[in-house]
């Protein structure tokens, strides 16, 4: 099977010749409603570590809290099912390091990506790609497997995410991208982050230099209620410490704003 993208196609023998550790097993479909649930189902059935599903098109395509992603033609949407040897409480980590994995991997296209805290990846402080990591976990409390989705507005047609405060690869650097390398080039990024998760120190100093959160004063909406203040590190478990006029906050969920 072969998906049109918008002129790149995810060719399924170009997929299965990546010869990547994450990309032991392939699943590739023309439309899907969610790569994200279909990997879950994988990992729930014992799908092994490096099991990834790719899709060119997302009917049902979801980020956090239950919030829309969309997933129109030309955008590479995918998810690895992880069987990460970490213990479950190092689980956060997964989401920091394919943040590093994958913007390192923009990079190198050319692509100037920052990391806006916990897991957007914007170029010009527009989202060009969303992150999604879930973990599932033993009857014993260990982490089991992790489902991680990445979503990138590869050759989407910019008019179809710039509402949502999107942008694509495509627009950025004036040219289509070859599906098959970008995916080639985050899977190589994701497979360099990954091997290093128990380091967390590593993962986090690449963090910090490739975010573009930190430094900056912010507004944090989240569950408890609005907080503001200047984005001062990323703490040991991913959180945000914001140094506010009340003390440092450690932040573990929300969206951040950006005060000017
Ligand atoms: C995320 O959620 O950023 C994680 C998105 C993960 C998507 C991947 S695609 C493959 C896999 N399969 C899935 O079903 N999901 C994963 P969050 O931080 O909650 O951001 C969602 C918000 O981003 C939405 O509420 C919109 O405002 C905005 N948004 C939606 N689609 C977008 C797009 N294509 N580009 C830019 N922004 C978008």
């Amino acid at each position: 099977m072969e998906c049109e993208g918008r002129t790149s196609r995810l060719d399924r023998e170009r997929v299965e010749r990546l010869g990547s550790p994450l990309a032991r097993r392939v699943e590739l479909y023309a439309e899907v409603p969610s790569t994200q649930e279909r990997a879950k189902e994988l990992a729930r059935e014992g799908a092994p570590h490096g099991t990834l599903v790719v899709a060119g098109v997302q009917t049902g395509g979801r980020g956090r809290l239950g919030r829309a992603w969309s997933s129109p033609a030309g955008g590479l949407w995918m998810s690895l099912v992880l069987r990460p040897e970490i213990p479950a409480t190092h689980a956060p980590r997964i989401t920091l390091a394919a943040a590093v994995g994958v913007a390192k991997a923009l990079r190198e296209m050319g692509v100037e990506a920052e990391i806006k805290w916990p897991n957007d990846l914007l170029v010009g402080g527009r989202k060009v790609c969303g992150i999604l990591a879930e973990a599932g976990f033993g009857r014993s409390g260990g982490l089991e497997f992790a489902v991680l989705g990445v979503g990138i507005n590869a050759n989407v047609d910019p008019a179809s995410v710039e509402g949502l405060g999107g942008t694509s690869l495509r627009a950025e650097l004036g040219r289509e991208v070859d599906l098959v390398r970008l995916l080639a080039a985050v899977l190589g990024g994701l497979e360099v982050e990954l091997a290093r998760l128990n380091d967390f120190e590593a993962i986090a100093s690449d963090w910090r230099l490739l975010s573009c959160t930190l430094g900056r004063r912010v507004r944090v909406r989240r569950a408890g209620g609005v907080v503001e203040g200047l984005a001062v590190d990323l703490g040991p478990d991913g959180e945000l410490v914001l140094e506010t006029g009340d003390g440092r906050v450690a932040l573990f969920e929300g969206e951040v704003e950006r005060l000017r």
